[in-house]
């Protein structure tokens, strides 16, 4: 492993800082979003409403407990630490000429915070929330306005910060909405709510295509405010393998692919790629682009590829046994020979490697491995302490894994920020107690709790990872 490998942990605003109405901060888009559960989907209501749950207002408020926990960060030995800057922090309602200081200074003391101990910053502009205004009064990513609106954001904070933080990242897992099949991917990476009868997939497409444009814009933007930045993509990864060697198992598997590599494909190489412009033709989806968006695309290629990898999927391209219609997907089924986890997530330490391999070989870039991690129920045993030891054997076969990609194959790895370092609010449910965390937060699924933090026997093994670089798993 690199002398200098970015391990460290990974969060998001919204599913930590709490204060949701602090500071002068704006309503968020999941300032809206009620808790569900596992096969309970959370809500999304009009507006925040009397008598529902929000588990994002207050999460585990690290806005006012950041310095406490960036102390235990520095302890584990944090060479960084991801997070999401809130765009209603900086502008509360998205469209406005001013920012708001109190937000950009709230950032600046929590930037010096993670210097002090010489944690490097890997900041994410956008993950999955947007001012709630330009929600209700643009459409969110419906509208071409948002590309402008997402820039001058961008802008103000790669300005303010230049000289504290060299990693950023455009838009979180922006492959995620090309699950059409409810409201949860569309909102929460384009704020936009599906209407009765539309044409779902015309709609996703046309909003990755300004969130494409909108990030392209801003790289260039950030490297012409800073040369020495690394701005990169964020995908989720989860490769989708075929379920038999039967050519249309194989065939099938490859243009399920494509639901990811799309987008990845237009930020590492600025180009639209021709499979999609094909099926567009097909469909009869007439988006709108121009001459100058695609100059901007090949302008704003990525300098790296973040990605977060959690589980794999298998599809179909037959009728078989056992399969069904999954997200976007015609045809899923189930991996037998992978085991999956209290929320069906199909762990799968090999794709791991498989992943880093495949993506490294397409584009010959640098990766960043943002996210990686298991979410699990743990139990305070009598004596205070927590022995979360299936976390540290997920983590370690992933981590070997990887460790496999760089030295037998040569894949070139930045980093390794282990998802959700302190129990956050779970992005896909809402729940606290699907927990991530090497340090646990005291408060369940329906706020209670005093909000204390306490080690898990994975924060000193993973102290040990990284004072060893990797060598003591
Ligand atoms: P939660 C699906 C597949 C892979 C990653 O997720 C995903 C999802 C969405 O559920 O999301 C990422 O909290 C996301 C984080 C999120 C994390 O995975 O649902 O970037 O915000 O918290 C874990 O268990």
């Amino acid at each position: 492993m690199r002398e200098d490998f970015l391990w460290g942990g990974a969060v998001a605003a919204h599913q930590l800082e709490g204060g949701w109405n602090k500071g002068g901060k704006g309503m968020s888009s999941t300032d809206v979003m009620t808790a569900g559960r596992h096969g309970v989907p959370r809500q999304i209501t009009d507006g925040i409403v009397d008598g529902y749950y929000y588990p994002n207002h207050e999460a585990i408020d690290f806005y006012s407990r950041y310095k406490e926990d960036i102390q235990l960060f520095a302890e584990m030995g944090f060479k960084c630490f991801r997070t999401s800057i809130a765009w209603t922090r900086i502008f509360p309602n998205g469209d406005e000429e001013q920012a708001n200081e109190e937000g950009l200074q709230f950032y600046d003391d929590l930037f010096d915070e993670l210097l002090k101990y010489n944690i490097e910053p890997v900041i994410t502009l956008s993950h999955f929330e947007m001012p709630y205004h330009l929600v209700k009064t643009y459409g969110g990513f419906r509208n071409r306005k948002m590309i402008d609106f997402f820039a001058k954001f961008a802008e103000t904070v790669m300005n303010r910060y230049q000289h504290k933080i060299k990693y950023w990242m455009t838009f979180n897992e922006i492959n995620n909405q090309s699950d059409t099949s409810h409201d949860l991917f569309s909102f929460t990476n384009s704020g936009i709510l599906y209407q009765e009868g539309e044409n779902r997939e015309k709609t996703m497409y046309q909003a990755a295509l300004y969130e494409l444009i909108a990030s392209a814009k801003v790289a260039k933007i950030g490297h012409d405010i800073n040369p020495d930045f690394q701005i990169g993509c964020m995908m989720a990864y989860v490769p989708i393998y075929p379920y038999s060697c039967h050519p249309d198992d194989v065939m099938e598997a490859s243009v399920a692919m494509r639901n990811r590599w799309f987008f990845s494909d237009v930020h590492a190489r600025g180009a639209i790629p021709s499979y999609i412009k094909k099926y567009w033709e097909r469909q009869g989806y007439h988006l709108d682009y121009t001459k100058e968006d695609e100059d901007i695309l090949r302008q704003g290629t990525v300098d790296y590829i973040g990605f977060s990898y959690y589980m794999s999927g298998v599809v179909c391209g037959r009728d078989v046994e056992g399969s069904q219609p999954y997200g976007e997907f015609k045809r899923m089924i189930r991996n037998p020979h992978v085991k999956a986890s209290e929320w069906g997530w199909q762990i799968d330490p090999v794709g791991l490697r498989y992943t880093l391999n495949t993506v490294y070989e397409r584009y010959q870039k640098p990766l960043f491995i943002v996210e990686n991690g298991f979410g699990a129920r743990d139990v305070i045993e009598e004596d205070g302490t927590i022995q979360d030891d299936y976390r540290i054997h997920y983590l370690k076969q992933h981590i070997v894994e990887m460790k496999k990609a760089v030295e037998l194959d040569g894949v070139d790895v930045m980093g390794y920020t282990a998802w959700g370092c302190i129990d956050v609010v779970s992005f896909g449910t809402g729940e606290l107690e699907k927990r991530y965390g090497f340090i646990y937060v005291d408060k369940d699924n329906e706020g209670n709790g005093t909000l204390a933090r306490r080690k898990k026997k994975s924060f000193a093994w993973y102290q040990r990872v990284i004072a060893t670089n990797g060598e003591e798993l």
